[in-house]
């Protein structure tokens, strides 16, 4: 134990954090100037630390973001094309190659009405003609549209692309699994 110091004597004790108590005017004012400056110091580094920590974070998510957004732009050398055009209310199709019998293979795609589904197709989503792409090969879609802007897009392939009067724009795929995917137009 420390002796405990006497009255009227002021002296720094193990630990100490604050001042010692003033006993003249220029220490008191000394103290009060400190402490304004402190509060000071504390509201500019808290307004420091949440601007800060927010943009560290938005920094954080930018870089996948930006990484995956430029993968999905890369078209890798497409072993087919396929052109794409929105209308009001079908879609139309034209692969880049000729059949045998020397014909190109073009096709609408219209939506199925309600009144003509059978068991087990899906309303709003079943069309009369599919298209039809191989699993496992590059494929590219360039999409335009023929009348307003439309979007082609189908969710579970990660497709979505504008459909823009007057211009050609260009996405491609890599099907991985057979199956049939539904997308619809999704441009409002
Ligand atoms: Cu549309």
């Amino acid at each position: 134990m420390l002796p405990m110091p006497s009255l009227s004597c002021d002296v720094p004790y193990p630990w100490q954090i604050g001042f010692q108590d003033g006993a003249t005017p220029t220490f008191e004012g000394i103290v009060e100037l400190h402490d304004t400056i402190f509060f000071y110091l504390v509201v500019i580094s808290f307004l420091l630390v949440w601007t800060i920590t927010p943009a560290l974070v938005l920094i954080a998510i930018a870089f996948p973001s930006f990484k995956l957004l430029y993968l999905m732009d890369e078209v890798i050398s497409p072993t087919m094309t396929v052109k794409v055009a929105g209308h009001q209310w079908y879609w139309s199709q034209s692969f880049d190659f000729i059949t045998a019998d020397g014909e190109s293979v073009e096709f609408d795609s219209y939506m199925v009405p309600e009144s003509d589904l059978t068991q087990g197709q899906l309303r709003l989503l079943e069309v009369d003609n599919r298209v039809v792409v191989p699993v496992d090969t590059h494929i590219r879609f360039i999409v335009t549209g023929q009348d307003v802007i439309h979007d082609w897009a189908v969710p579970a392939l990660g497709l979505k692309m504008d459909a823009v009067p007057g211009r050609l724009n260009q996405t491609s795929i890599i099907v991985q699994r057979p199956g049939v995917y539904y997308g619809q137009c999704s441009e409002i």
